[in-house]
This record gives structure tokens, sequence and C-alpha cells, in this order.
């Protein structure tokens, strides 16, 4: 399955700046020869691979990019300027198609890549260059070049940074649809969510991608209820939020049967960083929750947090932890890749 983020956008090159018709004019020079100067280079329309984003969003809000048009040459041998380039940025994992959303003009796999996508228009001559033998005094400059424009689509396969796990009926697609746009099927029933959904989390000026997959039973490992066969989408996360519903009798035996099965299903899960969150609080008494809440962080032996995804309650602390855990395992991910280019001494 993928999940894909795209937006069509319109982006357009500077047209050239004319050149100019100019001749010099100085006391006691009876005939100046031409001195118009070149009009100005448009500017380019470039794609640039950066850090730190996870999406297209910003494109869904302002779709025409035009870049700047060169100024025109001038007198006295001066070339206009040139106009601004537009720099457009993307995350990795980004390809450009063309209008009909099937020919791939680009793909960006690493940072730092970067690509002239429409080249500006050139500016034109101005007189002084088609000064000649025979003719001396030309009147004639050429027109800048027209920029180009076209239609072209970003894509990007979205790649969740954390995964939302638990058993059927905990409250994922509640939680996933309280802290993003996403609208998840939501209702009182096991296996509501046949098949993984996805959502940008926006916090602060930060932002990140959630992934809600469908429950996990005992046995999933060996294809009970709908399998693992989803558990493939949060390989690749960097941190697992296990949302467990507060209002059954046993919260503890409900953590054990999730952990069992990440650690059945193998690839790495059991040991990625778990953040655990006790669910519909608003359900329960102040007695009730303390109680769960102490077996649960005896039984995992790490912090518990206490939310309600319905009413919005403490699911911000959730998130901050998800974001402070991805910034973790950045730096951690950053100080292996020095380890790797560091010289090599005895
Ligand atoms: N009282 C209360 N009910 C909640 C809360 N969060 C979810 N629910 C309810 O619990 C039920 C299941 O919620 P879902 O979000 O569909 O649960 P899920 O974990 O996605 O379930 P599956 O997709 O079947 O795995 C729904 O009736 C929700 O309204 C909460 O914080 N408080
Ligand atoms: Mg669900």
């Amino acid at each position: 399955m993928k999940f894909l983020d795209q937006a069509k956008i319109f982006i357009k090159s500077g047209n050239g700046g004319a050149g100019a018709v100019s001749f010099r004019r100085e006391k006691y020079v009876e005939f100046g020869g031409p001195d118009g100067g070149s009009g100005g280079r448009g500017g380019d329309i470039i794609i640039k691979c950066v850090d730190g984003l996870n999406t297209l969003i910003d494109y869904r809000y302002q779709q025409h990019f035009k870049a700047g048009t060169g100024t025109h040459g001038m007198g006295r041998q001066r070339t206009g300027a040139d106009g601004k380039d537009i720099i457009l940025k993307v995350p990795v994992g980004t390809q450009i198609f063309a209008e009909d959303n099937e020919t791939l003009l680009a793909d960006f796999t690493e940072i730092g890549q970067e690509m002239v996508l429409l080249k500006g228009g050139n500016g034109g001559f101005g007189n002084m260059h088609f000064k000649n033998s025979t003719n001396q005094a030309p009147r004639h400059a050429n027109p800048g070049l027209a920029g180009e424009e076209m239609w072209i689509w970003l894509r990007l396969k979205l790649i969740a940074d954390a995964g939302l796990v638990g058993l059927p009926n905990a409250g994922k697609s509640t939680f996933l649809a309280s802290v993003t746009a996403a609208k998840p099927k939501i209702a009182d029933y096991p296996f509501t969510t046949l098949h993984p959904n996805l959502g940008v989390v926006k916090i602060g000026n930060r932002e990140f991608v959630m992934a809600d997959i469908p429950g996990l039973i005992e046995g999933a490992h060996e294809g009970a209820g709908i399998g693992d066969r989803f558990l493939g989408h949060i390989e690749r996360t960097r941190t697992i939020v296990h949302l467990i519903d507060g209002t059954q009798e046993d919260v503890v035996d409900a953590y054990t049967t999730i952990r069992g099965e990440l650690e059945a299903y193998g690839h790495g899960l059991a040991e990625k960083h778990e953040i655990l969150a006790l669910n519909k609080a608003d359900a329960l008494t102040e007695e009730e929750l303390a109680e769960k809440k102490l077996a649960l962080e005896a039984a995992a032996g790490k912090k518990v947090h206490v939310i309600s995804a319905v009413a919005g309650q403490d699911v911000d602390k959730v998130l901050f932890e998800v974001l402070g855990q991805l910034d973790d395992a950045k730096e951690a991910e950053l100080a292996a890749e020095e380890e790797d280019n560091a010289p090599w001494t005895p």
C-alpha cells in the first residue's frame, strides 16, 4: 500500500531583459559609438532537496511560482540585472512529474540534491554588440527571450515517523483523528480499521507523520485477526505509541499481549522506542485511573501517560514525547554517520 502526498503547481522561469539601443554622448566627441548593454537573464526555477521537511503541505497553500524578470540593458554599456531565481524546497523522496502525472522529470533521493527545472530566458544583446566594420552605428538590439512555464506534480511517498499500536478498540483511530486532519473510521467494535491510515501532526512549528494500523490480537503474528501484515508499515517508524484501553479489566494483560506480538513479529519492532498511554481516562474514576496506571508502570517499567483521545486530554504530552524521540533518533543517526566518515586511525 502506498501513501501519497501530492501537489500540483505552476512554475514559470523569468523573461530575459531586452538589450538597449544607446550611443555614447560626451562633450567634444562628435560621433560616440553604440553603448547599449544587454538585458539581464531571467530567473531560474530550481528544485532543491532539503533536510527537515516531511511533507509537501506547503505546496497546498501556494501553487504558483514565477521567477523574476531580467531588467533591461542600459546605456554606457550597462548590463541589466538578472531576475531572481526561485528555489522550491522539497523533502527527500519527492518525485517530480509532468502535467500528465506520469512522465517522471526528476527524483530527489539525497539531501542537497538540486536541479534547474526551468531556465530563465537569456537577456537580449544591446546595440554595442552589433557593431562591426561595416556598421559602426547599429540601431538594433535584441529583445530578451521569454521564460518557460508548465504545470508539474510533486509526489512523495510518506514514511510514518510514529506508529500507533494496540488491541482492537483501544482508540488508535480516535487518537489519529484528534491530532491530525485525517478522518479514519471510528466505531465501537473491534477491527474497525482494515487498512492503515496516515496523518500529519502539526505541533508548534514542527510536523511529523503518524500511522494508525488495524488492531492486533494474540496470535496476530500467526495470522489471527487481521494478522500482522500491516506491521510492516511501522517497521520504519522511529517510535511506537502504544495505546491501552483503560476501560478494560486487565490493562497489564492488554499490554503484554501486544508486546508479545511485537516480539514474535521481529524486524526490530520490539526494540523500538515505545511511548505508553492509558486511553479513555474520561470514562474512569480517579481511583481506577491511579490503580491501572500504577499496575501498568510496574509491568512496563516506564512512565505511562494518562489520556483521553476523545476529549483531547493530555494528547499533546504524548506528541511532545514523540517529537523528543524523533530528535534523539536523528541525533543518533547523525552521530553514527559521523563515525562512519571519521578518518581511520590505528
Ligand atoms: N470514552 C472514550 N471512548 C473512546 C476514547 N477513544 C476512543 N474511544 C471509543 O472507543 C471505540 C473504538 O475507537 P477506535 O478509535 O475505533 O479504536 P481503534 O483502536 O482504532 O480500533 P480498531 O480499528 O478496531 O483497532 C470508539 O467507540 C471510540 O469512540 C476515549 O478517549 N474515551
Ligand atoms: Mg481503528
